[in-house]
């Protein structure tokens, strides 16, 4: 396995292997006097069989997840998750953590909530520190206009039971000594509103914790193998071409977020899917001065501090259509310079990094959680800039959707089939960035 590529990068990190004697005192002894050599692998590095029940492509968060839930919930475990490159090495190993269910509509609300409750016991679940740190997502308005809309999601939001609190700029302050309230900045703060139970949680993490718990329950993880196209016979998928062979398989599940479009393009039909880079960065790491997420949608700006002490920032996307894992400079020049003027602090600081992943985004900025035209091919994407933190709920609905080809009822509105009945989930107001 290759180091994730991110905020948390790690680089070369290995993970213990499962198994009760994972977290026993003998064994972090070993492991601290063999100068952290010779772990033994988190997972295992098999060959393709010819054939399984479930082939999912795609070995982010959400495959990952999915391979999880197929195993654990539906005993389905002759499993291949199949990526081209590394696992966590897409957008799971991209992303600014933002987790939050403070959604508009009912049917995002269900879903993204699903996912939170997921979260809330995910570590305890895979027996590893996903660091969920539920710190607060606080979201910035900076007109008289964007604070009574905001006044109004939360009205929405709180119908939907999910906690919610308008916020006056006093108590923005007392929350984040380190913003500046003065009115008289381009982007004033008028208000906003916190989500309590939101925060961020460590991606690469997640995406190893899955794996490793799908890996313990026999599911193979095959990484650096491509899916090049479709085995299909009269309509029914019956398999993958990859870089290795044929693999035949009873269903294939694909979660290739920034790739969807591609991927469908090779099992011979469209989906109403754009591709785009979106931007992130990191400072140098620094003591505490941010313990919430702040998220500015007018800004085009969100920032957290990670546990390493870097400040994590993040950008609109890009407006153009590409799959090149970076972006235009003039799009974190652009937030950069919003960003200094509401916390000044951040003008003496130096970036480290910053990289792109591209996120697939649909009309209506909701996903796809689907059958397709093929028999027994199922898709999962379009979550467009905001779905790590719908990793484990998204993995647990795909799985009931693929075990039972048929969608439970929180997945039942993000179907392929809203676009031609018309019940689009306008979900742009709530995306938090610009799609
Ligand atoms: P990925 O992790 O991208 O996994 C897809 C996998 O498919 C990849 O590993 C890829 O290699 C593989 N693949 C593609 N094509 C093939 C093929 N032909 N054969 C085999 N494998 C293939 N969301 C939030 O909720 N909060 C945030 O704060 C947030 N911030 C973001 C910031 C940035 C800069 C970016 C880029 C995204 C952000 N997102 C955020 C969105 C989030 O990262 C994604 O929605 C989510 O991670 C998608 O997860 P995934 O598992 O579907 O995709
Ligand atoms: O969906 O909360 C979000 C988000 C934040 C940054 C990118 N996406």
């Amino acid at each position: 396995m290759n180091a994730p590529v991110n905020s948390g990068g790690n680089s070369g990190m290995r993970g213990l292997r499962g198994g009760k004697q994972r977290y026993s005192i003998l064994s972090l002894a070993r492991n601290a006097l063999s100068h952290h050599e010779n772990w033994q692998r988190a997972w295992r590095s098999p060959e393709p069989k010819p054939a399984y029940d479930v082939v999912i492509v795609g070995a982010g968060g959400h495959g990952l997840a999915t391979a999880y839930y197929l195993a654990s919930r539906h005993g389905i475990r002759n499993i291949a998750v199949i990526d081209k490159g590394w696992l966590g090495g897409g957008n799971t190993g991209r992303n600014t953590t933002i987790i939050r269910s403070n959604y508009l509509w009912d049917e995002s609300a269900a879903i993204y909530e699903h996912s939170m409750k997921l979260w809330e016991g995910l570590s305890q679940e895979l027996n590893f520190n996903t660091m969920f740190s539920q710190r607060g997502v606080l979201t910035l308005a900076h007109s008289e206009h964007e604070r009574r809309e905001m006044t109004r999601r939360v009205e929405a939001i709180r119908l939907n039971g999910i906690d919610s609190d308008v916020l006056n700029p006093a108590q923005i302050k007392q929350i984040v000594p380190i913003i500046d309230t003065d009115p008289r900045l381009r982007y004033p703060v008028m208000g906003g509103f916190i989500q309590r139970r939101g925060g961020t949680a460590r991606h690469d993490a997640v995406a190893w914790g899955y794996a490793r718990a799908a890996d313990d329950m026999g599911v193979d993880i095959i990484q650096n193998c491509a899916v090049t196209g479709f085995l299909i016979d009269n309509g029914v998928v019956k398999g993958v071409e990859t870089e290795k062979g044929a693999i035949r398989a009873g269903k294939v599940a694909c979660v290739v977020a920034g790739h969807a479009g591609v991927v469908a393009d090779m099992a011979g039909f469209r989906l109403p899917i754009t591709s785009r880079p979106l931007q992130a960065l990191v400072s140098e790491p620094i003591k505490p001065i941010l313990d919430v997420v702040i998220m500015s949608n007018a800004v085009h700006m969100y920032v957290s501090q990670s546990d390493k002490g870097e400040m994590v920032l993040g950008a609109g996307a890009d407006s153009y259509n590409g799959y090149t894992q970076r972006g235009s400079l003039t799009v974190p020049e652009g937030m950069l310079a919003a960003a200094v003027e509401l916390f000044p602090v951040f003008s003496r600081l130096q970036m480290l990094r910053s990289w792109g992943g591209i996120v697939d985004t649909c009309p209506d900025a909701s996903p796809v959680i689907s059958k397709t035209p093929v028999s027994n091919l199922y898709f999962n994407c379009g979550w467009g800039t905001g779905g790590f933190k719908a990793t484990p709920g998204s993995g647990h609905v795909f799985a009931d959707l693929i075990a039972r080809d048929a969608p439970n009822k929180i997945a039942v509105p993000f179907t392929l089939d809203r676009f031609s009945g018309g019940y689009l989930i306008d979900e742009h107001g709530a995306a938090g960035v610009a799609h």
